[in-house]
């Protein structure tokens, strides 16, 4: 059974990178809330749509669970995966979690990390499935409880021209890296030399016309 999560994407801004860095536009946070999320009660694939494009480098997973019923907390299972990796499976069993009661977990992982290329001047759909279900002990009791704050945050480094990290190429990200240019910003060192000038412009074009898929 699959099921549409409705989806928030984040634009979370870093601090600039430090001037030695190679110019790129800041990474940006792309979460999905699973906050109040129904249920399965033997769980079934969750289909979570994103419009992400660039490099995933973190994902940050964070569950509040309030079990009900009869269900025990060390037989919730949980996984993530999309196109770049999975995390999980998370046993509440390896997670500490044990009886009745509220249990929680924060974690960060690196499991989901990799490339989603933009095609194209993006926007394009990417899909990434969440399962929570009873372990195979805890059959036939179904997941019963209810999930409090709990979310999958993936951070993301949108590519090089992709300026406003809006994850597509549009004359949007001009007018942003230009404003940066203008600013004298170290990050708008595009062809890494040291210092921000003319030919930083022209670099920026180049791999701007080229597209997120042409370097
Ligand atoms: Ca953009
Ligand atoms: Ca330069």
């Amino acid at each position: 059974m699959k099921r549409l999560l409705p989806f928030v994407a984040v634009a979370a801004f870093a601090a600039a990178p430090a001037a030695s860095a190679p110019a790129a536009p800041p990474p940006v946070t792309v979460e999905f809330t699973l906050t109040g999320l129904e249920l399965l009660p033997f769980g079934g694939e969750y289909l979570l749509a994103s419009t992400i494009a660039g490099v995933i480098t973190d994902a940050h997973v964070r569950l509040n669970f309030t079990t009900a019923g009869t269900f025990q907390a060390q037989n919730f299972v949980f996984e993530f995966a999309g196109p770049t990796g999975g995390a999980g499976p998370l046993v509440g069993a390896d997670l500490g979690w044990q009886g009745r009661g509220s249990f929680s977990a924060d974690l960060h992982t690196t499991a989901c990390n990799g490339e989603i290329q933009m095609q194209g001047d993006g926007g394009g759909l990417t899909f990434f499935f969440m399962n929570i279900s009873p372990t195979a002990e805890s059959l036939p009791t179904p997941v019963q409880g209810t999930l409090g704050e709990s979310f999958v945050r993936l951070t993301v480094q949108p590519c090089t021209i992709d300026w406003n990290g809006d994850f597509r190429r549009s004359v949007q990200d001009l007018f942003d890296y230009l404003a940066d240019y203008f600013r004298n910003s170290p990050n708008a060192d595009t062809n890494n030399s040291g210092e921000v000038n003319v030919g930083d412009i022209f670099t920026y074009l180049q791999l701007y016309f080229a597209g997120c898929g042409g370097f």
